[in-house]
């Protein structure tokens, strides 16, 4: 059934005199899959309610930080709650030393955290540390892995960048470039040559333990040790970027699944909310050469935002509820839709397969699950062009982009996903009809 996207056009002529591409964020042009953007109005639950009034169920959550759905009832009290107080204080207050608290509890081995305002933020800062830590300069990141906008980190990366197809930005600093190793996701020759070559010089890795930004990505577990190994036989710091994954794969992210400990972690998304957080942390040893204690320089004027922190900490808490539980229903979802997804494409025998862990879950147009980057961009996009506005068109809103993670919620029932497996088999055959 075609949608009603009137308003929406209107909107969006409007925001695009007013916003480069009339987004406030690449992603959300829907550029990659061509097409109409929908405006949105409101969310509540799993949905997602746009201008024209179509009502979708919400696969993206905000790109991550919704997971108990939109609007759930304990966030908007405690936003609420909060607001009472005041919109921002400028110097510190009880929210954001509760959340620290609770992040620090949630996650073994962490001891000290900053709060700042994004992910980007949270992953420029890690790097920082690390380089004013070892007195190094070289960063070392993975190809498809995105770690936010700043400039060490527009190399070879996924999520917007992938979804454009560039490989890197315009306006990026020669020096800078030179300053950032790339290496393949899971490839660990690769990652021993540049160790070997450049070891002594690399201040830190940054990584995505599982990757979310070039589609769902696993990890091998070798890639992972071999990280951790050549971090410490260099003394180079390991930096998870689990701005997607904590909170969401587990009670302690992808760190607590693969029993890895990195030097330092980077947080966002699920400890906002749904509004804008990120923090990055580590042991005290290493935090304490961060500003006002040391040498190293990081700031801002809306970090630990008391709202902000409230809405965290009631994310955090409503896990903590009953996080095994939590998690199972999590993980069941997505499980459960994969293996739905799975025996339709065995039966038709199309050229597609699924990546899925936890409740973060990808539809790949190609043979084989992708292992790294090249695997990745060889999926059929125009394939995944059809698909995508199949599934719109029959009420789900799926990730605009091949290389991007659906990410469920605890609003997700049952029922929603079994309408969600429905949808999904039934674009997938819409999308190989009209290829014939
Ligand atoms: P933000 O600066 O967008 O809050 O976080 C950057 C970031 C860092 N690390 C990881 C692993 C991330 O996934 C992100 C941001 N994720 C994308 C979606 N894949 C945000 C969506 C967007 O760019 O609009």
């Amino acid at each position: 059934m075609k949608l009603k996207m009137q308003k929406s056009e209107q909107l969006m002529n409007l925001s695009r005199s007013l916003m480069p591409g009339g987004v406030s964020s690449p992603v959300r042009s829907f550029q990659a899959v061509g097409g109409q953007a929908f405006v949105a109005r409101q969310g509540k639950g799993p949905y997602l309610y746009d201008v024209d009034g179509n009502k979708f169920i919400d696969l993206v959550c905000s790109w991550g930080p919704l997971i108990h759905g939109h609007n759930h009832p304990r966030i908007v009290e405690s936003i609420v709650d909060a607001l009472k107080d005041g919109v921002s204080f400028g110097v510190t207050s009880e929210p954001e030393i509760k959340l620290c608290q609770r992040v620090i509890e949630m996650i073994p081995g962490l001891e000290m955290l900053r709060l700042v305002n994004s992910g980007t933020e949270a992953c420029m800062s890690a790097i920082r540390l690390a380089r004013a830590y070892t007195n190094r300069n070289l960063i070392l990141k993975f190809e498809g892995n995105y770690h936010g906008h700043a400039d060490s980190f527009l190399i070879s990366a996924g999520s917007g960048l992938a979804t454009l197809g560039v490989a890197g930005s315009a306006g990026i600093s020669k020096d800078i470039v030179h300053s950032t190793l790339v290496s393949g996701f899971n490839d660990i020759e690769s990652l021993e040559k540049l160790f070997s070559e450049h070891g002594e010089r690399i201040a830190g890795v940054i990584v995505e333990p599982v990757a979310g930004n070039m589609g769902v990505v696993r990890p091998s577990m070798e890639f992972l040790s071999s990280l951790r190994n050549l971090t410490e036989k260099y003394e180079a710091l390991l930096i998870f970027d689990e701005v997607m994954t904590g909170f969401r794969l587990s009670s302690s992210g992808a760190q607590g699944i693969y029993n890895i400990e990195p030097d330092l972690s980077c947080f966002g998304k699920v400890i906002g909310g749904g509004l804008p957080v990120g923090a990055y942390g580590g042991k005290t040893k290493l935090m304490s050469l961060v500003a006002p204690l040391g040498p190293m320089y990081q700031a801002g004027t809306l970090s630990g935002n008391p709202l902000a922190a409230a809405a965290g900490l009631a994310s955090l808490e409503l896990i903590l509820d009953d996080k095994r539980n939590f998690y199972q229903l999590l993980d069941a979802s997505g499980a459960h839709w994969k293996s739905y997804l799975e025996a339709h494409i065995k039966h038709k025998s199309y050229p597609v397969c699924v990546e899925q862990i936890g409740s973060m879950l990808t539809i790949f147009f190609c043979e084989k699950p992708p292992r790294n980057y090249d695997e990745a961009k060889v999926c059929n996009l125009d394939r995944f062009k059809s698909f995508f506005w199949a599934l719109l068109e029959r009420g789900v809103y799926y990730p605009p982009s091949q290389f991007e993670s659906c990410f469920l919620s605890s609003a997700h029932t049952e029922e929603i996903m079994e309408r969600v497996a429905e949808a999904s088999v039934g674009a997938l055959d819409a999308a190989f009809e009209v290829a014939k």
